[in-house]
């Protein structure tokens, strides 16, 4: 069995099921703390994650409602400045925990001196408090977030970017992806791609993905998603 070279995790939706009740409760609290009426429900939320980076996500939704330009984006950065801090209160609160079976996977990718890296369109001021807290920042060789790398999903920038820092060339290496944004990304970097799906993003298009499963553990995934997983994506990297 070749073992991939790397394997590079995505966060949001991935290694922590994040959206629903993390980043959108903490939306909602600087609406409220900024004396807005807003409040993203969980069906708008779903249809607003297809903006990727939550900063553009304001700015895009504020434009939708009619604010000007400079407007929308300077109001967009005070609320996303005060929901990063909130979103952080909840990691910090025990409030955003890993997947079932991330942890396990984890493990065996160590066991097998693997290299793990971290490609997320997430901010690096919560990015890193979560990876410390869940799994410690050690396990991971390279962590880019869309703070360092400001083109966001689908854009393949992000992973460009952890294949050059990893020194390795992408078809040795296998991502691991919730969204069709995030196979879009890791895909137009030429890398080969397992999705796991969550609740938000299972009916999208993953025609690309090499395998999609519901969840890293059986029975969501029918079997477990292991280090042997991963090896046979290197096979195959697209279906
Ligand atoms: C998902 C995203 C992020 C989060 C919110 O990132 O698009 O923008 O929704 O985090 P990924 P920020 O799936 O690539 O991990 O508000 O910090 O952007
Ligand atoms: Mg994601």
């Amino acid at each position: 069995m070749t073992l991939p070279a790397a394997v590079i995790f995505d966060v949001d939706g991935t290694l922590v099921d994040s959206e629903r009740h993390g980043h959108r409760v903490a939306f909602n609290v600087a609406f409220e703390e900024r004396g807005l009426p807003d409040r993203w429900d969980e069906a708008t939320y779903g249809r607003l994650l297809e903006i990727t980076g939550g900063k553009r996500r304001l700015t895009h939704y504020l434009l939708d409602k009619g604010y000007p330009q400079d407007q929308a984006s300077s109001l967009a950065a005070g609320l996303h400045a005060r929901k990063t801090e909130l979103f952080r209160q909840l990691i910090d609160a025990g409030e955003v925990p890993a997947r079932p079976g991330v942890t396990r996977l984890l493990n065996e990718l160590a066991e097998a001196e693997v290299p793990v890296a971290i490609a997320t369109t997430g901010s690096r001021a919560w990015v890193s408090p979560l990876l410390e807290r869940l799994f410690g920042l050690d396990r991971f060789t390279v962590i880019l977030t869309g703070t360092e790398v400001p083109d966001r999903k689908p854009d393949p920038a992000v992973y460009v970017e952890a294949l050059e820092r990893l020194g390795t060339p992408a078809g040795e290496v296998v991502a691991v992806e919730d969204s069709a944004n995030g196979l879009a990304a890791a895909r137009s970097a030429a890398i080969g791609c397992l999705v796991v799906t969550n609740d938000y993003t299972a009916g999208q298009d993953f025609s690309r993905a090499a395998l999609v499963v519901a969840g890293f553990d059986a029975p969501e995934a029918a079997t477990a998603v292991t280090l042997q997983t991963l090896a046979g994506i290197l096979a195959r990297p697209e279906s």
